[in-house]
């Protein structure tokens, strides 16, 4: 599906399941009741119908089920698909976006069949590669440069991608959006749930000459599914992992037959894009520290590799808030990996930017907006990122690690971003408080009147800071407000109640 930045739409969702499922929107920056996490629950025979303004910057996104502990199963046996957003930024600069021609989505996946040659779940068996759904696929692509849309939609497998002659091909764009330039790359690692973006140029080749995308995966490090080895000599993941013959080894994912060129071809890659300005970590003020261990305590020494695992050593559970954060929070946030498994770490509602892994600035790949990052065995990652626009006191966003068995077990937390950082209700009317003049556009001084004595007022900027506070008496005060433009949050304190309530600063 497309849908462009700023368009109003509406999905909707029919369940058509004889059981209850969720659509989550991979990516998007939707308010929570929008989310399709797992308190959005279509029931079968239900249509769900989330409206929203696209707000996302032009980029590949994708649609799962997200249902409490159902995620796999629902995902595995096919229910997941892309969404391509185009915004008017892309759309300037001369690229392929002929969808199916120049322009291809490639759904990434492997499945693992039992006796009865049904999809198969919880297993290290996924021994059969899919492109889109597809056995053994190939691919007809011009001569000419073309752009590959990929998502790793795998349950947990992890691929090295390249191509068979080890030519570069070129990153443009990865989860929430662009980067500044194209990275030219001959090997992209990605773990579930995350996208890219890449130009190939098939001019170099021979028509009816062919070359693979493959998974160079005897590449991948020790810990990461999908390599030659998950665990240590003592703590092995499992002997069907070993018995997998696309787990430490290279293999074929699609191949390209490349065929004459399309009128008004693409012939070159482009050299940059609107440059890409990282969020700076001034005016930070929280920072958060989750940490994946495994639930060791039920499971012993084995759950180090097989899990279940814990983040902050808490399993998800429905009716807990793990994290309250507040609107407009500017955030850092740190990742540390205790187990012997890397975890894809995905969070809703926003996009961030990796500050750091290991102390080291990202790599390009990991320059541009993202919403899953690879976290390997001791390793730490840092990103930082802004909970804008939605805000409510009950519904949460969920992270999680999304290795889909993961999640199910538990691998999940969820964060509520609150309205304000005062955490009080505005002023509700007939309070017996008047503020005026609101906004201020010809003054600086506030006046604040009471039917009982005011004893202290706090003014808050819009990211909750506090400004000042001041004791006070009296049942009409003056307040002189601060001279920078914007909305503050003001705290009053009378004999009977505390209430707050917003300020436009205009003047
Ligand atoms: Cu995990």
């Amino acid at each position: 599906m497309f849908i462009n930045k700023q368009d109003s739409i509406t999905l909707n969702v029919t369940n058509h399941l004889p059981v209850a499922t969720t659509v989550h929107w991979h990516g998007f920056h939707v308010a929570p009741f929008n989310d399709g996490g797992p308190h959005q629950i279509i029931a079968p025979g239900a249509t769900w119908s989330p409206s929203f303004k696209m707000r996302n910057n032009a980029s590949t996104y994708w649609y799962h089920p997200h249902g409490e502990g159902k995620t796999e199963i629902q995902v595995s046996k096919g229910l997941a698909g892309l969404i391509i957003v185009r915004d008017s930024l892309e759309a300037s600069y001369t690229l392929p976006r002929k969808y199916g021609i120049d322009d291809f989505p490639i759904i990434l996946s492997t499945r693992s069949f039992d006796v009865l040659y049904q999809i198969a779940t919880a297993t290290h068996s996924d021994s059969v590669m899919m492109v889109n759904g597809t056995l053994n696929p190939y691919l007809t692509v011009p001569k000419q440069v073309v752009r590959l849309r990929l998502l790793n939609g795998s349950a947990d497998r992890t691929y090295n991608l390249g191509l068979s002659d080890n030519s570069p091909f070129y990153l443009i764009a990865t989860d929430g959006g662009m980067l500044s330039q194209p990275f030219a790359t001959t090997w992209l690692r990605m773990s579930p749930g995350e996208r890219a973006e890449i130009l190939i140029n098939f001019d170099a080749y021979d028509i009816d000459q062919q070359i693979y995308l493959k998974s160079y995966a005897s590449e991948l490090q020790k810990g990461i599914i999908g390599a030659d080895s998950v665990g240590t000599s003592t703590l092995i993941i499992g002997e069907e992992y070993y018995t997998n013959l696309l787990n430490g080894t290279d293999f074929d994912i699609l191949r390209f037959d490349v065929t004459t060129s399309t009128a008004n071809p693409v012939t070159t890659i482009p050299t940059a894009f609107a440059p890409l300005i990282p969020m700076d970590t001034l005016g930070v003020n929280t920072h958060r520290h989750l940490h994946f261990s495994p639930d060791t305590l039920l499971f012993g020494a084995q759950a180090y590799v097989d899990g279940p695992f814990f983040i902050n050593n808490e399993a998800f559970n429905i009716n807990n808030t793990n994290i309250i954060t507040h609107i407009n929070d500017k955030e850092i946030w740190t990742l540390t990996n205790s187990t012997l498994v890397a975890h894809p770490f995905h969070i809703h509602d926003i996009q961030f930017f990796v500050l750091d892994i290991n102390g080291n600035p990202p790599p390009p790949q990991y320059s541009g907006l993202k919403d899953v990052i690879l976290v390997k065995p001791q390793d730490t990652v840092r990103f930082i990122t802004k909970f804008e626009t939605f805000a409510d006191e009950t519904m949460p966003y969920m992270y999680h690690c999304h290795l889909l068995h993961h999640e199910d077990e538990g691998m999940m937390g969820s964060f509520l971003v609150k309205p304000n950082a005062i955490g009080i209700n505005q002023l509700p009317p007939n309070n017996g408080i008047k503020v005026y003049p609101n906004p201020l556009n010809a003054q600086q001084t506030l006046t604040i009147q009471s039917e009982n004595n005011i004893n202290n007022i706090a003014i808050f900027d819009v990211l909750g800071r506090q400004i000042s506070t001041q004791k006070t008496s009296g049942k009409q005060i003056t307040l002189v407000m601060p001279t920078d433009k914007g909305v503050y949050m003001l705290q009053i304190k009378t004999d009977q109640t505390t209430l707050s309530q917003k300020i436009v600063v205009a003047y």
